[in-house]
């Protein structure tokens, strides 16, 4: 039997400013092009659950699911991805989920469906988000983006967050939702480490 080589689990990893939520959007994009059925899930920190049709520039189609970085949430994927019949479950920064949202990814590759992830390589301190590590281990294919360094215009591998101008202090809490008005893309001779 003839057998197409499908990459089933991917990953899009890289700092914030790399766009890797406008790649995870792209990819999707072409699978619903293709006919096939796509859903984005997306973390909040509420416990709330939320599904919206995404029209794309064809007028074609594709669902969004806000759902909670927590286990109920990893649960919903699960059954959204069964009861939508989706082909293709695209979930953006992962590095929110707790660590049984691998698991999950893999079930749902084993069964047929091309499993996309996105997320952050590195909290502001420089140390790997164990969730994206994980799945950097264990991807078909894995994406690396970098962003623009603010600092040399450089290849930004690194999240810089600071306060007042200043590198965050390392003891500060790892998750602070935030854009612009806390965070840098850095490269590694411009990132300074946080003391
Ligand atoms: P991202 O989607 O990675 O940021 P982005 O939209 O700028 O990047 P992209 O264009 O590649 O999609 O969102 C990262 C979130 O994580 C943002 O709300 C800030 C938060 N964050 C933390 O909570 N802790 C951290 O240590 C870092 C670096 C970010
Ligand atoms: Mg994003």
């Amino acid at each position: 039997m003839d057998r197409v080589n499908v990459v089933s689990l991917e990953v899009v990893a890289g700092p914030m400013f790399a766009g890797k939520t406008s790649e995870l959007i792209r990819l999707v994009e072409r699978e619903v092009y293709a006919k096939k059925h796509a859903g984005i899930f997306k973390p909040s920190f509420d416990t709330r659950y939320s599904a919206k049709e995404v029209v794309t520039h064809n007028g074609l189609r594709y669902s969004a699911f806000v759902v909670p970085a927590d286990k109920a949430g990893i649960s919903k994927i699960r059954s959204t991805s069964a009861k939508a019949n989706l082909n293709v479950v695209a979930v953006d920064e992962i590095q929110f989920f707790p660590m049984s949202i691998v698991k999950t990814c893999v079930t749902l590759a084993d069964d047929g469906k091309r499993v996309i992830v996105s997320g952050l390589n590195l909290n502001f301190r420089g140390e790997p988000f164990p969730t994206t590590l994980e799945f950097l281990s264990i991807a078909d294919k894995v994406v690396f983006l970098t962003a623009v360094c603010v600092i040399c215009g450089g290849e930004a591998s690194r999240t810089q967050r600071l306060i007042g101008g200043k590198p965050a202090p390392k003891d500060s809490p790892i998750v602070v939702i935030g854009g612009k008005e806390l965070y840098e893309p850095r490269c590694r001779t411009c990132y300074q480490p946080p003391a």
